[in-house]
């Protein structure tokens, strides 16, 4: 694009945002990043006996300046981040889903499997039809899984504007329950001054780029520089998240990347970090200073306050190369470790040398995380070979454009006996139990796509930075014993991954980019598995019910 059209293109994007900033005379009244929202209670006991958890969630908008700058937030219950759900395995989960929006919504926890309840997964037009306007929608189901996880709106563009919010399973079992005294959530995410629905409708109808966020959140907590927004617009500055570190004592921090465009580099200064959770996976204690998190991927580290009593920043840095090159102000997206007993000054503090890195990574999941307990990895029966795309708006798998069917979902449709669907609803059958499938994605495009993979955890087998030419070169290596697994991974900018899974879960399940805007734009596959298993699973009558809203 040349210079002076992407330069209008910019001007025209600042105006609208000062209009929507400058039409805003509400007042924010939203709960922003409450500390004890993110502070958990550390299991007391190894034995526990199972619970039932009711959330009553009320889906609705309201004004909030989560970094100082105010606009409509899309929250649960008028909290940002949205209320954080801290159970133990083995416990139920009873979510009511009040939906005070004027459009279908749904909620998905991200990382789950529901096996033997497919119906909760929380995936429109996938796995159920959309929760209507001013109604409820009760999500209910037993978790079985340990470890990090989040939940969102799973309705395109709903949770750019914020509704996303921390899902936490504590593990009796957990092998590293001795080594840490306290426990904090750490929610990452990128924010827009915008509304979600005016930066989606600028990406499809100008045919733009994806949308450049305009700050990073800690726990829903930004500064930003008021200078750099239009005179009078409303903006006091914001303010940072805080944690108070008791010193001598050790936490386990949970963090999660909740973008939806943005990788972070996630440290603290001075304070090293010992990575003990995979995205629910326990692995060896892996020690660095900075630990990268794409969209959707999560990790457990302790860190200890074995530090001088002081403050220290804690950053979540963003990919400069990919972010704010053009920005003569560069974002920082901050919060501050408060050691207890220290001044309540800014901190002073310097990024370790690492932190900033030239080209973002998944983590070395290849070579330096092993996981803590061993498993046999099956062999494979079948290996897909598929491809992505992206251009423009147009997300492609395998050379087609998933369009989203709102006046059903495909698990709807597997039970009124549907077996074959249309080119666009790139479905995927699997209908053996207990098949080893190998994915291997290449992708044609010159960006990275973070995946994510509903239903299932896979084992990483290989992830190359190279273009694949249709045969696996020979000096490709894999790693075959003993492979981390987890439902997240990078796919690199012209490269190709082997993942691997199994065939044991009915249900219909998304494997899709999650940067937003290539979702929307079509970058999602759907695996419709074990058919015949899922007919036998009693779905409740209000999920059925749900599609005759979206039939009229
Ligand atoms: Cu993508």
């Amino acid at each position: 694009m040349n210079t002076y059209i992407f330069s209008l293109l910019l001007r025209c994007i600042s105006f609208i945002t000062w209009i929507t900033l400058f039409s805003n005379s509400c007042v924010d009244t939203a709960s922003i990043g409450n500390e004890d929202n993110f502070r958990l209670s550390k299991l007391s006991s190894r034995s526990q006996t199972p619970k039932t958890h009711e959330y009553n969630f009320n889906v609705t908008i309201i004004y909030g300046a989560p970094d100082g700058v105010s606009r409509q937030i899309w929250t649960i219950n008028e909290q940002f981040p949205a209320p954080t759900i801290e159970i133990t395995k083995g416990d139920r989960v009873i979510m009511n889903v009040y939906n005070n929006l004027n459009e279908t919504t749904t909620v998905h926890v991200h990382g789950l499997f529901h096996q033997g309840d497919p119906w909760n997964d929380g995936s429109v037009a996938t796995s159920q039809c959309g929760i209507p306007p001013k109604s409820t929608f009760t999500y209910n189901f037993t978790v079985n899984q340990v470890g990090t996880y989040y939940y969102h709106a799973h309705f395109p563009g709903q949770y750019i504007d914020g509704i996303y919010g921390a899902f936490i399973i504590h593990d009796p079992e957990d092998p590293y329950l001795d080594e840490y005294d306290e426990e904090y959530i750490v929610v990452l995410s990128d924010w827009f001054h915008t509304e979600g629905k005016i930066l989606t409708k600028m990406y499809f109808e100008l045919h733009f780029v994806e949308p450049n966020p305009n700050n990073g959140l800690i726990n829903g907590k930004n500064k930003y520089d008021c200078t750099q927004l239009y005179p009078d617009t409303p903006c006091n500055g914001g303010e940072c998240s805080k944690f108070t570190f008791v010193p001598g004592k050790r936490y386990r921090l949970r963090i999660i990347n909740a973008s939806t465009m943005a990788p972070f580099f996630f440290s603290i200064d001075n304070h090293i970090l010992d990575v003990i959770e995979v995205e629910g996976g326990y692995i060896e204690k892996y020690t660095l200073t900075t630990v990268p998190l794409n969209i959707g991927q999560r990790y457990s580290v302790i860190v200890k306050a074995d530090q001088e009593i002081s403050n220290y920043w804690m950053r979540s840095a963003f990919d400069y190369t990919a972010y704010f090159r053009n920005q003569t102000t560069k974002v920082y997206n901050n919060a501050i470790v408060h050691y207890e007993g220290a001044d309540e000054k800014e901190p002073t503090t310097q990024f370790w040398n690492d932190s900033i890195t030239s080209e973002w990574k998944d983590l070395d999941q290849l070579v330096n995380l092993k996981p803590y307990y061993y498993e046999e990895l099956p062999s494979s029966d079948l290996t897909m070979l598929l491809s992505t795309d992206f251009n423009m708006t147009e997300g492609y798998m395998n050379g087609s454009m998933y369009v989203p069917d709102y006046n059903g979902s495909t698990l709807n449709k597997v039970y009124q006996g549907v077996r074959e669907f249309d080119a666009d609803q790139n479905v995927y059958t699997f209908t053996q139990p207990g098949q080893v499938i190998d994915i291997l994605l290449y992708n044609l495009n010159n960006k990275e796509h973070p995946f994510h993979m509903h239903g299932h955890k896979f084992w990483v087998l290989g992830s190359f930075n190279t273009n694949f030419t249709g045969v696996i070169p020979s000096n490709a290596t894999f790693n075959l014993v003993n492979p981390i697994k987890r439902d997240s991974v990078t796919l690199e900018a012209c490269g190709w991954f082997v993942i691997r899974f199994v065939i044991d879960n009915p249900g219909v399940w998304t494997f899709h980019c999650h940067i937003e805007w290539h979702a929307i734009s079509g970058m999602v596959m759907q695996m419709v598995e074990l058919p015949d298993s899922i007919t036998k699973l009693d779905p409740p009558q209000d999920w059925i019910n749900l599609c005759d809203y979206s039939m009229n």
